[in-house]
């Protein structure tokens, strides 16, 4: 079964970990980010080899769901490929095997045709939008900084307010207290010159 699955893989023409780089090296490029295939494959290395989340490691079921997944050519197929990643899939079911295969002459339009209604890792940036930035979207503390600071920024305003609240009584406090010692040392000062 196992042989099977495997030759049904070689068959439908898998060719390399680097079948696909156009879409590495584009947001690789575009967001100045160095990533590698863990962007959207489980392996870091890509599909081939016999790791953890490549081809050579596959059960007899990860490769029927394997086969599965590259069967996919319209949109809006659920896929579970064991050498994708969670936004690997999502992108065939968004786009579609064909869209995607279409796209490499044009991986800068793979943002636009994914949509940017998707936030995977809930980070507040757009899984297409980490892909232009050339960050995961699959981390939630990997992303373009300044995107980071005004999601979590409007994500804790409350916490923000009471912590400069808390800040300004204190120097409210801070100062009315120097002040008091001032004026008590003022006092005794004035207390000492006229006796
Ligand atoms: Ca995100």
């Amino acid at each position: 079964m196992r042989q099977i699955s495997l030759l049904l893989v070689l068959l439908t023409g898998w060719s390399a970990a680097s079948a696909y780089p156009e879409f590495q090296r584009f947001s690789q490029e575009h967001g100045g980010q160095p990533i590698n295939c863990a962007m959207c494959h489980a392996s870091g290395d890509g599909p081939e080899g016999a790791g953890r989340g490549q081809i050579g490691s596959l059960t007899p079921d990860e490769l029927n769901r394997l086969n599965a997944a590259r069967g996919a050519f319209a949109a809006g197929v659920l896929v579970e490929s064991p050498i994708l990643n969670e936004f690997g899939n999502k992108i065939i079911y968004q786009i579609g095997k064909t869209r995607f295969l279409e796209l490499r002459a044009h991986p800068e339009q793979l943002a636009d045709a994914y949509g940017f209604a998707s936030d995977l890792d809930v980070d507040g940036i757009p899984d297409a939008q980490e892909y232009l930035d050339g960050t995961h979207p699959l981390n939630e503390v990997h992303g373009n900084p300044w995107r980071l600071f005004l999601h979590n920024l409007a994500a804790y305003k409350l916490h923000v307010f009471m912590l400069a609240l808390a800040t300004a009584a204190g120097l409210w406090g801070l100062s009315h207290l120097l002040f008091g010692l001032a004026q008590r040392t003022r006092a005794s000062a004035a207390n000492h010159n006229s006796n």
